[in-house]
């Protein structure tokens, strides 16, 4: 039988009008579909709420019963595709969610763990990226707004349900299509509760969607290799 991925993504959240992980999740399955047919992707917005990401994590992972989890998310203002390593266990964002919940150093789960490490393989694919020559970077924080809530949800959640799968969170920069400058006033916030790096002058930096969805579709071919 064919082994499943459960690939996550989410929409728009305040500062972020288009959130370019739907593009890359899309691009993703499409890439996946042609170079791994052995391949059963199954793709997921999670709102951007950090109730309701948990109950809509929990229902895809009971319902998509996936082999590994991969899930995506928007860090405006980095320059690279962040292989994150750690979750913790803190809400904390001087934005709000969709929802309009304002958090303030509380725990995702009172006495839960502290952290979880990503069990994607981050240094392997790291190195094996790298040195194809493609931006990317490990990252240890994946901030504490909703992108760092679902990472720690999806171990967290996925154990819970006894599933024993690779899962993890990549975040990306902002994307521009393919051979089209970035255009200005694209309404991109950085926050730096999102994982974001804020910068002193005017724009945010962008990669090519393409490379992006090529990443992505690396990552998860290294997480749940070809069998022969
Ligand atoms: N980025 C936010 C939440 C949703 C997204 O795409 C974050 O980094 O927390």
């Amino acid at each position: 039988m064919a082994n499943t991925l459960l690939l996550t993504y989410f929409g728009p959240f305040p500062g972020v009008p288009v959130n370019p992980t739907v593009a890359l999740a899309e691009g993703a399955v499409r890439a996946l579909n042609t170079a791994r047919p052995d391949l059963r992707i199954v793709a997921r917005e999670l709102p951007v709420s950090y109730d309701g990401s948990s109950a809509a994590l929990c229902a895809a992972l009971q319902e998509v019963q996936p082999d590994a989890l991969i899930s995506l998310g928007v860090a405006v203002g980095r320059d690279v595709v962040s292989l994150e390593q750690v979750a913790i266990n803190l809400d904390s964002a001087g934005i709000e969610d969709n929802d309009g919940d304002r958090r303030c150093d509380e725990p995702i789960v009172p006495d839960g763990r502290e952290a979880y490490f990503s069990s994607l393989p981050v240094r392997a694919s790291y190195e094996r990226l790298r040195a194809a020559g493609e931006p990317v970077e490990i990252s240890y924080t994946a901030g504490t707004y909703v992108c760092n809530h679902v990472f720690y949800e999806g171990q967290r959640i996925s154990r819970e349900l006894g599933l024993s799968i690779p899962a993890g969170f990549v975040h990306v920069p902002a994307t521009c299509a393919d051979g089209e400058e970035p255009t200005e006033g694209t309404g991109m916030t950085a926050h730096r509760d999102a994982g974001g790096v804020v910068r002193d002058e005017q724009g945010v930096p962008y990669l090519p969607e393409s490379t992006v969805v090529r990443i992505i579709a690396e990552i998860a071919s290294d997480t749940l290799p070809a069998v022969d």
